[in-house]
């Protein structure tokens, strides 16, 4: 297997959960700052130019978090990043849709990336301000849904390494975790397969 990644971008989160399995496999780094997402040589990978993707070893490529944390979930059934009863398993598919497609691709991308969703330059504070509050509400779900418990549904899954990769960004960018965000990021950040993939990373 093949993960491409970048430092620190949400496929730190797919990292991870290699690293919670212990199988080899190889990593690619795309250097999103300097365009690679957008050369050739990635998009024959990914047409889309995101990381994200996931080469396995038959050589066909898989796209997208949650379907790329799914399949690793399912064919590393000892790894337990899986929850057994239906309720725990559509609890985890809607905080990592909810996570990825609302507070990722709406909250944090305003706020990394505001000219991608403003008009001109000069509505880029505008649309980082909105980022900021699709963000904040999204941590402050986040938080409700872990009050009482260690990882998002309970045990640990592949929606923990979600919630991790927002918390990591909030954190990086001095935004405040509520008291359940910071107890289970640092839950996560004490966990050994994260620990090795910060320093992989380069983020230790
Ligand atoms: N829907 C995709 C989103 C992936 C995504 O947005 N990745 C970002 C990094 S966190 C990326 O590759 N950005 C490059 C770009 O937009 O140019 C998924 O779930 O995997």
């Amino acid at each position: 297997m093949k993960l491409f990644y970048s430092p620190g971008a949400c496929s730190i989160g797919i990292h991870v959960l290699l690293e919670e399995i212990g199988k080899p496999y190889e990593t690619q780094l795309v250097k999103l700052r300097e365009g690679a997402q957008f050369a050739a040589e990635y998009t024959s990978v990914n047409p889309k130019s995101k990381v994200p993707a996931l080469q396995r070893d038959d050589g066909s490529i898989l796209t997208e978090y949650p379907a790329i944390a799914y399949w690793l979930a399912r064919t590393n059934p000892e790894a337990r990043l899986w929850p057994d009863d239906v309720e725990s398993q559509v609890r985890a598919l809607e905080m990592m849709d909810y996570l990825i497609a609302t507070t990722h691709m709406h909250g944090f991308s305003r706020i990394f990336r505001p000219v991608g969703f403003a008009p001109s330059e000069g509505d880029a504070e505008t649309v980082r301000a909105r980022g900021l509050e699709i963000f904040g509400n999204g941590l402050a779900l986040l938080d409700r849904t872990l009050a009482g418990k260690e990882y998002v549904t309970g045990a640990f899954s592949i929606a923990d390494t979600v919630a991790f990769y927002i918390e990591f960004w909030a954190t990086a960018r001095n935004v405040p975790l509520p008291a359940n965000c910071a107890a289970h990021y640092a839950r996560m950040l004490a966990r050994p397969s994260v620990q090795r993939v910060m320093q992989q990373e380069g983020l230790a």
